[in-house]
């Protein structure tokens, strides 16, 4: 059965059959590895930019992470086979490419590193990966153990493709000085200027071994021969590999080992692999990671992903979400944060939502972050689409169509982050713009943001989409010029109702007043122009046509432009009421809420690239999680906390094998989508994208802790304003807060409560006393701490309070 060991640090997939695609992911500053549980791998390092050392077996345009990564057969992976030499019996580990019925089976990715069991032919396999922390580097470990009471003569083979890295050169043979196996290429180019370019790339990929091979093959054709990747040539009939090298030929690692193992004998073979500029380099890695004590590396990599610590631990009945919250969520916040996806020009709104998510991490990050993004901003307020994160990075891709929604973000991050931190000295710090050296405090720069964002409107006052908003691919809606987004008058309405109470506290009276005004005409006018009877409509086309709206055949809802609109409290009760409705009616599914329904099976020419995707897949309809985490935050922002949990925890897939076959992902990360159309493509919705690149995380662990557990910081202190699942008679948290830790126990009684809400501190002798005074009915206000100290709080709501909060039928 799939669970969480290890208290949770680790998982266990138990059949390779179940989810196939399912997988892990390890990644440091420079490197990705994206690893599937039958062994195949998508591993990509910077360079600066994104780079590849191992290949398609075609040349592929280098390109980013995609969703629903496609596997085959030659596809690159990490594989080892494993002959029994006296009787001539194979299998391969983890599981391709021979896909042989194993006796046992498991798949066990950690917080640090991922390890396979696999055992077969009275032989295990342990197999365990980890990256080194400061290096391009796949640090491999195997131990053949010898279940059997007599002794053994096996060999083992790993078999690590190399792929179709150049269609100018290239090749591989082994190296007796490195004992590695060396696979050289020339990237290929055409113009002389890439010549320079390319000096410093890393043409070289090796497999470099603790133990001298008994034999070796490096090219993939020679290897496969007629028998295939499920039953190679050169290993059938007891034959051992031929030594032979790759002259423009497919290069593979491919090693074999002869071991002969007494009953119950095992011995560890460790292997590096990965990209090197030449042979110096090599040598010096197999120094550093391959013959070195490994112990000092792995308790680097150990506190490289212990830093993936947030500053709330929860125990509640839900066993799954503990161990979710407590270790693997942080550590995808924190993926994001510290390495930016692995890009060297962010979309400025990832960017800054992926900061948003280190906040309750590492807040001096999340600064870091702010003031890297506004260097960039224009004079006039406005962000570029990209982030550059180095002197050479440019913008490419999606950064090179215009967006309008980027300032919005700025707002909205830093928000979070004073609330948490209450450093409001933030603000006056100096800098300058992308094309002005005049020094401008981080105020007057969110400012000016909220300014442009003000300024950027048509004649009935709505801002424009230009080619995409928070939606990429919205591309046509507004590339004439005219075409308008109500989800971003909603967003920039938001934004301003979050920087009117900072502007407040500096006391900054006419803009106060400037930006509360705006934000009540945006939401008279969200109204006026986009109400539909029932729900809000997305945008006006250029053409002037409202849509994502009732009479649409496609993309009549929107999930977007309801949840944003509670958040910016355009909607009122009762539209609020009829939304629900229509959300619960027409987008929410088994596996979550869907951004968009019916999916369009059409283009729409004035909707744009979005309509064109897969129906059900990524914005086209799919349960995009990013947009359903705003979903959440708007629920919770409207006291429906029931709802809104729901909302979050079916972004989680449970254990149950049936689940985890229909999502195909394990639930240690949160995907960008579930494939949607519920009811266009019954069979495939529900399907995990696999994709970990998301702004979900952050939003995630931000309504967990803010929300959830209702622990927000504001001036005054820590406001405590939970919103637990009625079903949790009992949960508790130590909360990190400004250098301060609370425990907390929460308690949900049942009847005849005066107070909605209570708590108190439970004190020991020695203990400084807070104070806990009631703000509202379901608001206390904790304050009165001290840096260092810790604090015992218990907290008692009462359920039937909640049972009376609006819920549509
Ligand atoms: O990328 C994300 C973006 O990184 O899509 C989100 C957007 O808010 C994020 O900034 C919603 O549009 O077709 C495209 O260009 C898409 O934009 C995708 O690349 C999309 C993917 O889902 C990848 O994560």
């Amino acid at each position: 059965m799939a669970k969480f060991i290890e208290n949770g640090t680790r998982y266990h997939l138990d059949d390779p059959c179940i989810a196939p695609n399912s997988a892990a992911y390890l990644w440091n500053k420079k490197m990705m590895l994206h690893m599937n549980c039958r062994g195949f791998a998508v591993s990509q390092y910077m360079d600066p930019e994104p780079r590849k050392y191992a290949h398609v077996p075609n040349l592929a345009a280098q390109s980013f992470m995609q969703p629903e990564q496609p596997y085959f057969s030659h596809h690159p992976g990490r594989f080892f086979y494993l002959r029994d030499n006296q009787s001539g019996e194979m299998f391969s580990a983890p599981y391709e490419p021979m896909k042989v019925d194993l006796d046992r089976f498991a798949f066990e990715p950690g917080l640090a590193d991922i390890r396979w069991v696999v055992e077969k032919l009275d032989i295990e396999l342990s197999i365990r990966l980890n990256l080194a922390v400061d290096a391009v580097l796949e640090c491999w470990q195997v131990t053949v153990k010898n279940l059997s009471s007599q002794r053994r003569d096996i060999s083992l083979i790993p078999y690590f493709p190399v792929g179709y890295a150049s269609w100018m050169n290239m090749g591989g043979q082994y190296d007796a000085e490195l004992n590695a196996i060396v696979c050289s290429s020339v990237t290929p180019y055409q113009k002389v200027t890439d010549y320079f370019k390319h000096q410093h790339f890393k043409d070289l990929t090796f497999l470099s071994a603790s133990r001298l091979p008994d034999f070796y093959e490096v090219s993939q054709q020679a290897f496969e021969g007629e028998g295939g990747l499920h039953n190679p040539s050169a290993l059938q009939q007891g034959g051992n590999l031929n030594n032979g090298e790759a002259h423009y030929e497919l290069p593979a690692a491919i090693m074999q080992f002869q071991y002969n193992l007494p009953a119950n004998g095992s011995d560890v073979l460790k292997l590096s692999f990965g990209p090197a500029k030449d042979k110096a380099e090599i040598k010096q890695l197999n120094q550093q990671y391959l013959y070195a004590d490994q112990e000092p590396q792995r308790q680097v990599c150990e506190a490289y992903f212990a830093q993936a610590k947030g500053c709330i631990t929860i125990e509640t009945p839900d066993q799954q979400f503990n161990h979710f919250v407590n270790h693997w969520l942080p550590r995808q916040v924190f993926y994001h944060g510290d390495s930016q996806r692995l890009t060297t020009d962010p979309q400025t709104r990832n960017y800054l939502q992926d900061a948003m998510g280190m906040v309750y991490l590492k807040p001096e990050a999340c600064k870091q972050a702010l003031l890297t993004a506004l260097k960039q901003q224009k004079f006039s307020g406005e962000m570029p689409d990209g982030i550059l994160l180095s002197e050479q990075a440019e913008l490419k891709y999606i950064n090179q169509v215009p967006h309008t929604d980027h300032p919005v973000w700025l707002a909205i991050v830093l928000n979070a982050y004073l609330q948490e931190t209450n450093d409001y000295s933030l603000l006056q710090v100096k800098l300058g713009w992308a094309d002005n050296s005049l020094e401008q405090s981080v105020f007057e720069h969110v400012s000016k943001a909220m300014q442009f964002l003000c300024e950027a409107k048509d004649e009935r006052g709505l801002p424009y989409i230009a080619q995409g908003d928070w939606c990429d691919p919205m591309n046509m809606v507004g590339y004439q010029g005219k075409g308008v987004s109500g989800w971003l008058a909603e967003a920039i309405s938001y934004a301003l109702q979050l920087w009117v109470p900072i502007c407040e506290h500096l006391g900054e009276a006419a803009l106060v007043q400037t930006f509360s005004q705006h934000a009540e005409q945006l939401n008279q006018r969200i109204n006026q122009y986009f109400w539909d009877g029932a729900w809000y409509g997305r945008g006006i086309t250029d053409a002037g046509k409202l849509f994502g709206i009732s009479s649409d055949k496609e993309g009549r809802i929107f999930l977007n432009a309801q949840s944003w609109a509670l958040l910016c409290g355009a909607a009122n009760d009762e539209q609020k009421a009829q939304m629900l409705k229509a959300i619960d009616e027409q987008l929410d599914t088994p596996f979550g809420v869907m951004m968009s329904a019916p999916a369009f099976t059409e283009m729409r020419d004035d909707v744009g690239r979005v309509t064109q995707k897969w129906p059900g897949s990524a914005e086209n309809g799919s349960v995009y999680n990013h947009a359903a985490a705003f979903y959440a935050a708007s629920l919770y922002a409207s006291s429906e906390g029931q709802r809104a949990f729901d909302v979050l925890r079916k972004m989680l897939p449970s254990n149950q094998n049936q689940e985890l076959k229909v999502r195909g992902q394990l639930p240690i990360y949160l995907p960008n989508y579930y494939r949607g159309a519920y009811y266009q493509y019954p069979r495939t919705a529900g399907r995990s994208s696999n994709l970990f690149n998301t702004g979900t995380c952050a939003w995630y662990y931000q309504l967990v802790v803010e929300q959830l557990f209702g622990l927000r910081g504001t001036p005054q202190g820590l406001l405590l304003s939970p919103q637990l699942p009625d079903d949790w008679p009992k949960a508790s948290v130590v909360r990190e807060f400004r250098g301060a830790v609370f425990s907390i126990e929460y308690q949900q009684v049942n009847a005849g409560r005066a107070q909605p809400l209570c708590a108190k501190q439970l004190m020991s002798a020695d203990e400084a006393k807070l104070t806990i005074t009631q703000q509202a009915d379901k608001q206390l206000l904790i304050s009165g701490f001290v840096t260092g100290e810790r604090y015992q709080i218990s907290v008692t709501q009462a359920l039937e309070d909640k049972a009376n909060s609006a819920k549509a039928d």
